[in-house]
């Protein structure tokens, strides 16, 4: 299987997060993907290739340029009214707050688009950004071209980031951009299996209207786990879309016999919309040892997963997004894939 990396993930290094009432090192740092790489080597999944470049109107299909543009530029505003660290907003918007203007300061920006503590940009960001969202890309493009399998070594991760809404690490939703590129070279149906530990709620906003494409959703309850806020079974989609998103929730503790439970579920339902094409947003943060996750996986459970997903039989796209058990991260996303490939 050809692995989509750049070694520009690096410029995005998070000075820390908002825990529990403390400032603490980021969970989500550049090692991750690193010793995904070498794990990758390792086992001598496939070829390491570089993302080409694309135009930015790949990235307009799904998110708000306004909110590119704070990406993009918002690290150097800050620095440039004299503060340090990364760009991080203070306020987030709520109901009862003005919604029919988007603020002109930079803080404003990012109450207005930023929605958690956890997600700062700082100088270098946006290169390291950009580049994931064309590794997503350059994988999707593979695909579009007859690939069965691909790995886009995707960092930063992307699937708590919606239209016009960034956070939990991610900034641009990566497998969203993919999906939309998918459609846009001729695909018709698109399923995306998210597997990570936290609900993918950015994902879910972007699609959640529309039937073009079916998103499964595995992960810890929302009731117990962050984001909180969405993620929970009765969303089925609305208008058009109504039918095609199904979340299956899961409570703190689940281990491989009720998490495989519900993959099963997933599949059939990914099996019963027969797409053209298969996006797995690849979140090893199930992994027992996460010091962020409450389920229990193991290694061999992530090889059991991967084998689970290719009797599905489609094309399909691995793309990275959560794990913060770093020495572990390597083995637990290898075993997926090399489980895929049998
Ligand atoms: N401060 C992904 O896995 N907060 N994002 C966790 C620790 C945010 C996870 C609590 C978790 C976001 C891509
Ligand atoms: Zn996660």
């Amino acid at each position: 299987m050809d692995i989509i990396f750049s070694p520009d993930h690096a410029l995005h290094q998070s000075p820390g997060e908002l825990n529990s009432g403390e400032f603490v090192p980021a969970f989500e740092k550049p090692e991750r993907a690193e010793i995904i790489l070498s794990r990758a080597k390792a086992v001598d999944l496939g070829p390491v290739i570089a993302p080409d470049p694309f135009p930015a109107e790949h990235l307009t299909r799904i998110h708000d340029p306004r909110m590119l543009d704070l990406l993009r530029t918002g690290a150097a505003e800050w620095a440039a009214q004299g503060r340090q660290g990364g760009a991080f907003p203070f306020t987030f918007f709520t109901r009862g707050f003005r919604a029919d203007r988007v603020p002109q300061t930079l803080e404003g920006r990012l109450a207005w688009f930023c929605f958690d503590a956890g997600t700062p940009l700082t100088a270098t960001s946006w290169q390291a950004i950009e580049s994931s969202a064309h590794v997503a890309l350059t994988g999707a493009a593979a695909i579009a071209q007859g690939k069965r399998s691909i790995f886009s070594l995707c960092r930063p991760p992307g699937h708590h980031a919606g239209s016009d809404h960034y956070g939990g690490y991610c900034f641009i939703n990566n497998v969203a951009v993919a999906a939309q590129y998918l459609l846009d070279q001729g695909a018709k149906r698109v399923a995306i299996l998210d597997v990570d530990y936290h609900h993918g709620n950015g994902t879910q906003q972007i699609f959640y209207q529309r039937n073009d494409v079916l998103l499964v959703n595995i992960h810890a309850t929302p009731d117990q786990e962050y984001p909180y806020l969405l993620g929970f079974a009765d969303e089925p989609g609305a208008g058009a879309g109504e039918g095609f998103n199904l979340n299956l929730p899961l409570p703190w503790g689940t281990d491989w016999a009720g998490w495989s439970a519900a993959l099963e579920a997933g599949c059939q339902r990914v099996a019963e919309y027969a797409p053209d094409v298969l996006l797995i947003s690849l979140g090893v943060d199930t992994y027992i040892k996460d010091p962020i996750s409450q389920f229990k996986l193991d290694h061999a459970h992530f090889t059991l997963m991967g084998e689970r997903i290719a009797k599905l039989g489609l094309p399909t796209q691995f793309i990275m997004e959560g794990g913060y058990a770093v020495a572990e991260i390597g083995v637990n996303a290898v075993n997926v894939l090399t489980g895929f490939e049998g």
